[in-house]
C-alpha cells in the first residue's frame, strides 16, 4: 500500500500547527491525494478507534477527537508510506517522543498528541475507506 491515512487532530488545528505538520510531510516527498477539514462524529470515531474500546482512556479519546475539526489527509509515497509517516510522527507519548519527530518537537500530552497515522498497510486501507470512501 503506497497510500496512508493521516489525521491532524483537533489540538493541531486549534494550535494552528496544521501547516507546520503538512509542510514536514510534503518536504519529505510525500504527496497529498486527499485533504478535508472535518469534525469527526462519534460513530465514525468509535469505528476508527475500535481497537481501543474498553480501555480506560477510550471515552476521553472520543470526547477529544470529536470536539472540533480535524484535518484528514491521504498521503502517497513509495511502498510502506504508512511506516515513513509513523517514523516522522514519533512515539505515542509526545513527552518521550524523539526530538525531530512531530510529537517530539510539538507536543506534551498523550491524548492530545497532534497526529494520527495508520499503523500498517491493512489499517491504511481500512481507514482510507472509513474517511474517504470515494477515493479510487
Ligand atoms: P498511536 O496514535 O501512536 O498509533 P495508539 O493507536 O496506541 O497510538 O493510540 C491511539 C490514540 O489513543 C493515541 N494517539 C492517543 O490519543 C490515545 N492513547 C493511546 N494510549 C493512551 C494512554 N495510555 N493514555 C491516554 N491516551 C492514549
Amino acid at each position: 500500500m503506497n497510500r496512508t491515512f493521516v489525521m491532524c487532530k483537533p489540538d493541531a488545528v486549534e494550535r494552528g500547527l496544521v501547516g507546520a505538520i503538512v509542510d514536514r510531510f510534503e518536504r519529505k516527498g510525500l504527496r497529498l491525494v486527499a485533504s478535508e477539514l472535518r469534525t469527526i462524529d462519534r460513530t465514525t470515531a468509535t469505528k476508527h478507534y475500535a481497537e481501543h474500546e474498553g480501555k480506560g482512556f477510550f471515552e476521553s479519546l472520543l470526547v477529544f477527537i470529536t470536539r472540533s475539526p480535524s484535518v484528514l489527509l491521504v498521503l502517497q509515497g513509495p511502498a510502506d508510506t504508512w511506516q515513513i509517516v509513523r517514523t516522522m510522527m514519533g512515539a505515542t507519548n509526545p513527552a518521550t517522543a524523539a526530538p525531530g519527530t512531530i510529537r517530539g518537537d510539538l507536543g506534551l500530552e498523550t491524548t492530545e498528541n497532534l497526529v494520527h497515522g495508520s499503523d500498517s498497510a491493512e489499517s491504511a486501507a481500512r481507514e482510507i475507506a472509513i474517511f474517504f470512501p470515494g477515493l479510487g
